[in-house]
């Protein structure tokens, strides 16, 4: 399918998804939501895909929404629109989805990346919510999902003084997974893709819903539900295959089941 906003590719069993307005450093306008949610469902759908990495291009991933689109609206408007809605689509993507980021990820760009399952990034990227000094904040997660990826502290200083992140900061408070070079970093969250894409799909999808109900629950409860998804892989075939594979010293055939 062709987009006007994004690009998308398919490499063997990874997905990759591209913002491609680069004159604007891929702002982000409500037709870049809107291709984002189509190629997401197109690559849910697509049973050869097993993960999908988001990017944009070198100078950026995304500098936020779409300031030109924005500054006409008022509340009554953002209100009726549900302006919010089409955004939280990428948060709940069902398959394993990689934010790769070059260059800058700010405001609702930043926020994407953080509604990705992790990030890898360029040792150029630089990170923020510097929606302050344009006077307003985010609106598409940031007080919250930055504040529990790093901390009040970082947090509060980031959103409150606008202030932008470098990658090796971003990494080490934990808003990055990894950093590479910038002549790498995409190879690598393919490369990372098809790591997750050769092990069994049950299992990453069990494992990725036990990891994020640690965002939604007390430390009890997510134990427990963790003690239920742990169980509930020794239903799988992959479960068996997983362990009797090691034990006769050779490689696993996950089939998925
Ligand atoms: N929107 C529109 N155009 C943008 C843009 C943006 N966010 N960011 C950059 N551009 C455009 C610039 O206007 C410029 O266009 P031309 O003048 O060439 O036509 C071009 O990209 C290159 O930018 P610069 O000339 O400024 O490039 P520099 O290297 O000098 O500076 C910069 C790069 C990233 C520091 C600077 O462009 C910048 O500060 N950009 C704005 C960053 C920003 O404020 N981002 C936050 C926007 S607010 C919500 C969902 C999301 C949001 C809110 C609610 N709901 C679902 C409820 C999100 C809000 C935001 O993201």
């Amino acid at each position: 399918m062709a987009y006007e906003t994004i690009i998308t590719e398919v490499r063997e069993s990874v997905g990759i998804i591209r913002f491609n307005r680069p004159k604007a450093l891929n702002a982000i306008n409500a037709k870049v939501i809107e291709e984002l949610g189509l190629a997401l469902e197109m690559m849910e759908n697509d049973s050869n895909i097993a993960a999908i990495v988001l990017t944009g291009n070198e100078k950026a991933f995304a500098a936020g929404a779409d300031i030109n689109e924005m500054v006409g609206k008022n509340f009554v408007e953002l209100h009726k629109d549900d302006f919010i809605k089409p955004w939280e689509r990428i948060a709940e993507c069902r398959k394993p989805i990689i934010a790769a980021v070059a260059g800058f990820a700010l405001g609702g760009g930043c926020e994407i990346a953080m509604m990705c399952d992790f990030i890898l990034a360029a040792d150029n990227a630089k990170f923020g919510q510097p929606e302050i000094l344009i006077g307003t904040i985010p609106g598409a997660g940031g007080t919250q999902r930055l504040t529990r990826l790093v901390g009040k502290s970082k947090a509060m200083e980031m959103i409150l003084t606008g202030r932008m992140m470098d990658a090796k900061e971003a990494e080490r408070v934990g808003l990055v997974s990894r950093v590479f070079p910038i002549s790498e970093y995409l190879d690598q969250a393919i490369k990372t893709g098809k790591t997750i894409a050769g092990l069994s799909r049950p299992v990453v999808v069990i494992a990725r819903e036990a990891v994020n109900s640690a965002y939604e629950t007390t430390l009890n409860e997510g134990v427990m539900a963790e003690r239920r998804l742990f169980r509930s892989t020794f239903a799988l075939e992959d479960r068996r295959e997983g362990m009797e594979s090691f034990l006769d010293k050779r490689k696993p055939q996950f089939r998925n089941i």
